[in-house]
């Protein structure tokens, strides 16, 4: 299938998101209490449609904030395919057009709507934007969750775009939190071990598809602005920022531009996070000292906060995810995958379920181990389901179904210790968080047909197709 691309940037995608009918302005919700109630409502509704807030009390008219953006048909208008309809399809043609897609170098311009407005020196000033308290226990305001950071690797020289929820300490600075292992954090931890201040970029609002791009795990070393390239065909365009000239989208809503200082550090937290818990707490982190700020006339802030899933968020990560862990599996080698799903009710990480075909003995454990520890599996896991071919794995009640009917606890269940996790996991021990153990474990389940008497296991009760079909010429009235 080709996709096909309606919008460049933020202002285009709303006008198409508009075209679709699914977006409603809201006048006068305040910063402080409302957008945060209005998203919780929205996030946990589906369909739903996008929320674009104005006249927030104390902030200029058409300083916005934009949330649920990605529910309804929004989602798929976004990766480029506006006529598929279903999660799975969707899945698949992301997959088709990811696994095609060879980065394309971003292109440098010399300007942009993005330099409209500019404030560097005094002028700084982060609480020129109307940033929600996105839940009522937050320790702070976050600018950043529809958001990424730009970072560059100091000495492979790449550029990473990573979304790491960042909150506002004051006019000039901001602190965020990366866990373990991420891209962003790999960086940090270089240029700490240097000794030297990151310099960084933090883009809080612009293209929805390039925050989809930064906001998933794709593989160390490629640049996100240009697997976005990738996808639509044509170079990124980017600013250098005139501080650190890392690149910044020409067409981006709101940039923050700046330095991490190694010793410089600030508590962080609490939020309420894609778990459903405020597991990590406050802590002490990195300071991000802004040095400039970036913002196109009557800017908009893309708000993206997590709630206890299945919310928005679990929605489009589940479509996002099991795309890339189909294309990861098949880049492992494997054979026979049917299907992959990344759960909703594990905002798309704590529950993996995978469908094969059974080829040989032990595919079905090979897959279940790949699938748990490659990079798009692996942070923050906790279950991986395999079953067999015949079930719907997007489905819950089937899957259980399976797993409850297929494994058996005892032989079925592999254990693997000390895998990749973080501070938001809410069932590490305190202890082993102030210690900075920030690893957990992972159940592999195979429930799939054990493979040497697959052909005697018992046949399923269900109607054939034909008698299925039958049924429902015969009796699809009594459902009316
Ligand atoms: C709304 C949202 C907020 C996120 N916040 C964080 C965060 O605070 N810290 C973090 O380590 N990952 C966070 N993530 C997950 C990362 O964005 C994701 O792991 C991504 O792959 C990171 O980029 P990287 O792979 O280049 O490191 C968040 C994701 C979303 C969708
Ligand atoms: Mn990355």
């Amino acid at each position: 299938m080709e996709p096909r691309f309606l919008f460049d940037d933020l202002r285009g995608w709303l006008t198409a998101a508009r075209e679709l009918g699914e977006v409603r302005d809201v006048e006068g919700a305040t910063w402080q209490e409302d957008i945060g109630m209005a998203t919780e409502l929205l996030h946990h509704s589906d369909p739903a449609p996008a929320a674009l807030f104005d006249k927030i009390p104390g902030y200029p008219e058409g300083f916005r904030v934009l949330t649920n953006f990605f529910g309804g048909k929004r989602m798929n208008m976004t990766l480029g395919f506006p006529e598929v309809d279903n999660k799975v399809e969707l899945a698949d043609a992301f997959t088709a057009l990811y696994r095609d897609a060879d980065p394309i170098p971003h292109e440098v311009v010399d300007n942009g709507p993005i330099m409209e407005n500019v404030q560097t020196g005094a002028q700084v000033n982060v609480l020129s934007f109307p940033t929600p308290l996105w839940h009522e226990r937050d320790g702070g305001r976050y600018i950043g969750t529809g958001s990424f950071n730009v970072t560059r690797d100091p000495d492979e020289d790449w550029v990473n775009l990573g979304t790491y929820r960042v909150m506002v300490h004051d006019e000039k600075s901001v602190g965020f939190y990366i866990s373990p292992g991420k891209h962003g954090r790999i960086h940090r931890d270089k240029y700490m071990a240097l000794g030297e201040p990151m310099p960084a970029v933090i883009v809080v609002g612009g293209d929805p598809l390039l925050f989809l791009m930064a906001c998933n795990e794709v593989p160390y070393g490629v640049c996100e602005y240009d697997l976005a390239g990738a996808l639509r065909g044509k170079p990124y365009p980017v600013i250098k920022g005139r501080i650190t000239g890392l690149p910044i989208p020409a067409h981006a809503e709101i940039a923050l531009e700046g330095f991490v200082h190694p010793t410089k550090l600030r508590k962080e937290g609490p939020f309420g996070e894609w778990t459903g818990y405020y597991a990590s707490g406050s802590r002490e982190e990195p300071v991000f000292d802004v040095k400039a700020v970036y913002h196109r006339n009557d800017p908009i802030l893309l708000g993206c906060p997590p709630n206890r899933p299945p919310d928005e968020l679990a929605r489009y990560r589940a479509v996002i995810r099991s795309g890339l862990l189909r294309e990861q599996l098949a880049k492992s080698g494997l054979s026979g995958i049917k299907a992959v799903w990344a759960h909703e009710v594990g905002s798309s990480r704590m529950l993996l379920a995978i469908a094969i075909e059974q080829r040989y003995p032990g595919h079905s454990i090979q897959v279940g181990h790949v699938a748990s520890q490659c990079h798009v599996g692996a942070y923050a896991g906790k279950y991986v389901i395999v079953v067999d071919d015949d079930i719907d794995i997007t489905q819950l009640d089937e899957l259980v179904w399976a797993m409850l009917t297929r494994s058996d606890p005892a032989t079925s269940i592999d254990i693997i210790h000390n895998a990749w996790s973080t501070h938001l996991d809410p069932r590490i021990s305190p202890e082993h968080k102030k210690k900075g153990q920030l690893t957990n474990s992972r159940a592999i389940i195979d429930a799939t047909r054990p493979f040497a008497w697959k052909d005697q296991f018992p046949v399923v009760n269900v109607p054939s197709a034909e008698v299925a079909r039958k049924t429902r010429e015969k009796f699809a009235y009594l459902l009316d």
